[in-house]
């Protein structure tokens, strides 16, 4: 089985009722996409993006409890999201690392949690500028893979998403050759730890836009992208779920 090509929104903490309107746009322009083409907007747009898209794209939330349910004041439970028309969710995205302290081990709590759900799981993984300077990059992704990605992931339920932090809203990409030594290395450690390493999405993140989605989906290993401030308005996404299709 070859991976799925996955177009994904994180529209972070932007959008209220009236942005919906961006998906009536880019469904009226990109009828058929030949890719598959996911948002993940607040938690309070997923009930009714699910309802307006009528199962033509796929909605996800930005993160999920561990546990099921109980005392946990503004946490949303996996099976809720799924409930409001959730099928993904993201986890691990840096923002999260760094605004909530999320360690490998609660991403992959939350991870096994969302697949007990039945959501496909966006595992998010990235080094920090630091740590590429100091040749680290690898170190780190191995061991965020290891630490976040539980051992039930399999291609179907789970997609890992490459997300350098230097390259997060700062417009910076990496080199076509620094992304494809991260997804060759992440294909080799799912495949040898899971099996079917071959099969698993592999998105590439940070800053991409239509002006260099082409060059990043033609990088050996890369499925597709997680996107934020371009997911925002149809006329960013479109081009980059066209460049995918
Ligand atoms: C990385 C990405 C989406 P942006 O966080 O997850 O955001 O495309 O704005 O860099």
């Amino acid at each position: 089985m070859a991976p799925r090509k996955l177009a994904a929104g994180n529209w972070k903490m932007n959008g209220t009722l009236a942005a919906l309107a961006e998906i009536d746009r880019l469904l009226a322009d990109h009828p058929a996409p030949g890719c598959e083409v996911l948002i993940c907007p607040p938690a309070t747009l997923i009930h009714p993006m699910a309802a307006r898209s009528q199962g033509r794209i796929a909605v996800g939330g930005q993160d999920c409890h561990a546990k099921t349910s109980g005392a946990h004041t503004g946490d949303i439970a996996a099976a809720q999201l799924r409930d409001a028309g959730s099928s993904h969710v993201i986890l691990g995205h840096s923002e999260r690392r760094t605004d909530h302290a999320e360690t490998d081990e609660q991403v992959r709590a939350k991870a096994a949690a969302a697949h007990e759900a039945g959501l496909v799981a966006v595992i998010c993984v990235g080094e920090t500028e630091v740590q590429r300077d100091a040749g680290q990059t690898l170190d780190v992704i191995s061991a965020q893979l290891a630490g976040s990605v539980p051992d039930g992931a399999t291609a179907a339920n789970t997609v890992i998403a490459y997300e350098p932090v230097w390259a997060i809203g700062t417009g910076r990409t990496p080199t076509s050759d620094q992304i494809a030594e991260v997804h060759a290395l992440m294909r080799e450690r799912l495949s040898a730890r899971l099996g079917d390493g071959a099969d698993f999405a592999l998105l590439y993140g940070g800053s991409v836009k239509p002006g260099n989605a082409a060059e990043i989906f033609a990088i050996p290993h890369v499925n597709g992208a997680l996107v934020g401030g371009a997911s925002l308005k149809a006329e960013d996404f479109g081009p980059i779920i066209a460049a995918l299709s």
